[in-house]
């Protein structure tokens, strides 16, 4: 559980402090970097919320973070006892100084911890305090268990992550939504979950780049062919763009916003499976189908890699993750609406809900699935694959990401072929029914 900082912590927060206060902070002008071990003894040293969970004097830490953004400290003490730090840079580490970006995003992660904390504690990292002045997250250690990813690689699917996962996205759909909190409540808590900063990262990186020519894009030479296809064809083009404005326009509940199988740290022991969710960094009011649609794609990725190494058992265990997922989060959302119904909303619109995020979600799924072949952050699932069977599984992944936006271009909206043809057809129903009154 996230505890409190304590009255001795020098700059130290913990994310269960009050909304509004965090975010009143004023940032350090110089942070703190944490970089080598000594940095790290000195810093958890001076901050009791972490020394009293780690031993400062013998504490070593390690630098892990193979992501795209921050650093990540992985400390353990001579007893064994560890902390993970992160703390974010001000830029993009992936691409380097060039890319400024601001570390407030740390502050928007330390709020999705504390929502999940809430709901779902078990489903993901938790959060021991946020130090705003230094960007740093305190995260519990997940070193024993791995990055979802890498088990998918070798072959393992983790199916209880994939149930797991539809919980998360339901219970967090749930509690942040109107569904729990009435309207007005929702709107206020939506104002306190801005992320503008990194939505542009996604709006971008997602939906604008991989169909234009941007210097962030690069495929193998044998795709090329594929992608300018892809660039020319207009109805895709006008799919992207419809789940562009879904995801900018239908800020449904908080979502992780980057809910890939490397946001996810899986783990077995003699209690069973664990599943848990990191990096919220991207968190924001968004359709709940995009956090669908993330994992969707990243399961794709794992299946194609599987299919075009002949491995044909694994690619169809990967296959099913989807239906799991989905699955896990209807009957959440179900048993959620049921045990707290909300009031004046009925049955049949759940249903109705339900289907649009699924349709969203599929949407979503083939915007991800392009991105990750064409644009900038890449995947290991696809681009660690020798040269032929980067070919195979990057045409079968375009291909299948087109169609799956085509599927729900087709399922979400029926376009009239001019505008203006809806409302000639609602005009001429009431003309109709009116003429037979
Ligand atoms: C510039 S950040 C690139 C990507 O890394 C993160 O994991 C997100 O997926 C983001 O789009
Ligand atoms: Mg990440």
């Amino acid at each position: 559980m996230c505890s409190w900082a304590g009255p001795g912590a020098v700059k130290g927060l913990s994310c269960r402090v009050a909304r509004g206060i965090v975010a009143a902070l004023a940032s350090a002008e110089h942070p703190m970097l944490l970089v080598s071990s000594d940095d790290v003894r000195e810093y958890v040293g001076s901050r009791p919320y972490l020394s009293e969970r780690i031993d400062a004097a013998t504490l070593v830490a390690e630098e892990i973070g193979d992501g795209n953004l921050n650093l990540v400290l992985v400390c353990r003490d001579a007893q064994g006892r560890g902390v993970c730090l992160k703390q974010s840079l001000p830029y993009v580490r992936l691409v380097g100084d060039s890319w400024p970006l601001t570390q407030q995003r740390t502050a928007a992660e330390a709020r999705w911890y504390e929502a999940v904390s809430e709901v779902a504690p078990n489903l993901a990292a938790l959060c021991y305090g946020f130090d705003q002045d230094n960007h740093v997250i305190a995260l519990e250690d997940l070193s024993e268990s791995s990055v979802w990813r890498k088990e998918l690689l070798a072959g393992d699917p983790c199916s209880e992550a994939a149930a797991a996962m539809g919980v998360l996205v339901a219970r967090m759909s749930f509690s942040t939504s109107w569904m729990a909190l009435g309207i007005s409540k929702a709107r206020r808590r939506a104002a306190t979950h801005l992320n503008v900063e990194l939505c542009e990262i996604t709006e971008d990186l997602v939906f604008t780049e991989p169909l234009i020519d941007h210097p962030h894009n690069s495929v193998g030479p044998g795709l090329t062919d594929a992608v300018a296809r892809l660039r020319n064809d207009g109805d895709l083009r006008c799919g992207v763009d419809m789940l562009r404005a879904r995801f900018v326009e239908h800020g449904e509940a908080l979502i992780h916003g980057d809910l890939h199988t490397g946001s996810v740290m899986v783990g077995r022991s003699a209690a069973g499976a664990t599943a848990k969710a990191i990096d919220g960094e991207f968190c924001c009011y968004g359709p709940v189908g995009f956090d669908l649609g993330t994992l969707f794609a990243n399961y794709l990725f794992a299946e194609v890699r599987a299919a075009v190494l002949g491995l044909a058992a694994a690619s169809r265990d990967v296959g099913e993750l989807s239906r799991i997922t989905w699955d896990s989060f209807v009957a959440e959302m179900r048993s959620l609406w049921e045990t707290s119904p909300p009031r004046g909303w009925s049955q049949p619109f759940l249903e109705q809900w339900l289907e649009a995020v699924g349709a969203d979600s599929v949407g979503f799924a083939g915007c991800e699935a392009l991105r990750r072949i064409i644009g900038l952050a890449k995947v290991a699932d696809i681009e660690s694959l020798p040269a032929d069977a980067y070919d195979l599984a990057g045409r079968a992944t375009l291909d299948i990401a087109a169609t799956w936006i085509g599927l729900f271009l087709s399922h979400s909206v029926s376009r009239p072929a001019r505008a203006g043809q809806v409302v000639e057809s609602a005009r001429n129903i009431a003309a109709e029914r009116l003429d037979s009154t």
